[in-house]
C-alpha cells in the first residue's frame, strides 16, 4: 500500500463498521494465539504491542525506552486489555481494546488528511481499504 492519505474519519468509519472491523481484527488475534487455546497470554500479546508502538512511531511519537520501561508498559497494556482480570485476553477483550486504540489514533489524526506510510497488512491500511470500498459503493 505504501503512502496513503488518511484522517480521523477514515479510522472512525472503519471502527464503526463492526463487520469489517472484526474481519480485520480477528485474524490478528488468531495469529497471536500461537498455542491455539482461544485466548491470549501475556507473552502472546507482546508482539501486538510491538506492532502498536510501530503505529506510534508513524504518528511521530518517539519510542526510546529501556527494556525495563517497556516491561512496565507492556504489563500496563496487558492489564488494560484484560478487563475481567483473569490473566488472559479473549476475543471480545481484544476487539474492544483495539477499537479504543484505533479511536485514540483517529483522535490524534484529527480531520485534516495526513500523508502517511502504512504497512500493507496494518489496521490503518485496512481502514483505508475500507474507505475506498465504501466510496466505490456510493459511486456505483
Ligand atoms: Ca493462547
Ligand atoms: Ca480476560
Amino acid at each position: 500500500m505504501g503512502v496513503v492519505f488518511i484522517d480521523g474519519t477514515t479510522v472512525r468509519d472503519f471502527v464503526k463498521d463492526e463487520e469489517a472491523f472484526n474481519k480485520a481484527v480477528d485474524p490478528l488475534f488468531t495469529d497471536l494465539d500461537t498455542n491455539k487455546d482461544g485466548v491470549l497470554s501475556r507473552s502472546e500479546l507482546r508482539p501486538a504491542f510491538e506492532r502498536l508502538s510501530l503505529i506510534e512511531s508513524h504518528l511521530g511519537v518517539p519510542v526510546h525506552k529501556t527494556p525495563e520501561e517497556l516491561k512496565v508498559i507492556y504489563d500496563e497494556v496487558f492489564e488494560k486489555f484484560d478487563t475481567d482480570h483473569n490473566q488472559t485476553v479473549d476475543h471480545m477483550e481484544f476487539r474492544e481494546q483495539i477499537k479504543q486504540i484505533l479511536l485514540a489514533v483517529a483522535e490524534g489524526l484529527g480531520d485534516s488528511p495526513l500523508n502517511m506510510i502504512v504497512e500493507d497488512e496494518s489496521l490503518l491500511a485496512k481502514a483505508v481499504e475500507h474507505e475506498e470500498a465504501e466510496n466505490h459503493r456510493v459511486k456505483v
